[in-house]
């Protein structure tokens, strides 16, 4: 047992190695059908996949409680189901339905759902977060908010009129920043100067970091975290240095098939993950989520689209 996670019935349960396994399987089957399908025409717009990082999700998500808020970017499927959130509603978002979480309108980077926001426009949404988390303290709520930021983010600006604010109002919010080492095409070390961690410092939060595929690892510093944010009513943040296996996008990516494919061996959550269990339980959780995923699919095909009355 590693953590507590909030399901839907308001209960803390235990995760077990099983589940955590079935959560980021479920992220990963959700991601490789978007990828196999968009070239069938079947999606509106663009997307982001996160096979590779679905540790993220899950070890922090996992560590948050019902009323937590979330916000996420253009990269939030896995963040998204990670929650708890609909594998069909999500299919049918990004197919422009009725049934999508957003009704069709939001497309891939721009879900809202519960306690649960995204925001295609790179950093854009950390305003908002920190604005939310000061909203939660001057309720007194002990609700902690947590946003998801790539390494590209870095580069903008309104992320440190964010940090700024969140530090001089001392607002409970988690920043955890997925450096997978790359943005769209550029390696970070192209466009980020000096050393990440002291971006935080220089605002006096918290942050630690750390360099893992192990979901574990990520659940119990995720965990320390957001306990301390909980109770001091200050921000943090945590660095999960990762790597993602698929394109920026859809087919655009320039790293070499051969990096691609050692990064897949050496740093694979799902993989790691399946170490802990028989290969019995492996197979039996695998065809349980390939079939949820594949009825999630076909499901949202079938959806209505929004009829023209509601725009
Ligand atoms: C303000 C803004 N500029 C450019 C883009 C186009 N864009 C979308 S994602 C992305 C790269 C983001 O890199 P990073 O923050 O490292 O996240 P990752 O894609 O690696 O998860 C860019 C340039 C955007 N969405 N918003
Ligand atoms: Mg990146």
């Amino acid at each position: 047992m590693y953590n507590y996670r909030h399901e839907q019935d308001e209960k803390l349960i235990p995760m077990d190695p099983a589940s955590i396994y079935r959560d980021i399987y479920r992220i990963r089957r959700f991601e490789e059908t978007v990828l196999e399908k968009f070239s069938e025409g079947v999606f509106s717009g663009t997307t982001h996949t996160y096979i590779g990082q679905e540790a993220n999700a899950v070890g922090v998500i996992s560590s948050l409680q019902e009323d937590d808020v979330i916000f996420s970017n253009h990269r939030c499927h896995g963040h998204f189901l990670a929650y708890g959130g609909e594998p069909r509603a999500l299919f049918a978002e990004l197919m422009g339905k009725k049934t999508g979480v957003c009704g069709g309108r939001g497309g891939s980077q721009h879900l809202q759902y519960r306690n649960f926001y995204s925001n295609g426009v790179q950093g854009g949404i950390a305003p908002v977060a920190t604005g939310m988390a000061l909203a939660e303290k001057f309720k007194a709520s002990n609700v902690v908010s947590a946003v998801f930021f790539g390494d590209g983010t870095l580069g903008q600006g309104v992320l440190y009129e964010s940090l700024n604010m969140a530090a001089l109002w001392q607002v409970p919010i988690l920043f955890i920043l997925e450096n997978n080492h790359i943005a769209q095409t550029t390696p970070s070390d192209l466009s980020t100067a000096g050393e990440i961690m002291a971006r935080f410092a220089a605002f006096g939060i918290s942050a630690q970091e750390i360099e893992t595929c192990d979901v574990t690892e990520i659940l119990s510093l995720a965990g320390q975290s957001i306990a301390e944010i909980r109770e001091s009513c200050r921000p943090q943040a945590i660095i999960l240095h990762t790597f993602r296996f698929g394109p920026h996008s859809k087919g655009d990516d320039t790293r070499s098939a051969d990096l691609v494919s050692e990064l897949r061996q050496n740093y694979d959550p799902l993989s790691f993950q399946a170490q802990r269990l028989n290969p019995d339980q492996r197979l039996a959780i695998r065809s349980t989520v390939e079939i949820e995923i594949a009825a999630a699919y076909m499901q949202a095909f079938n959806d209505p689209y929004p009829d023209v009355k509601s725009i």
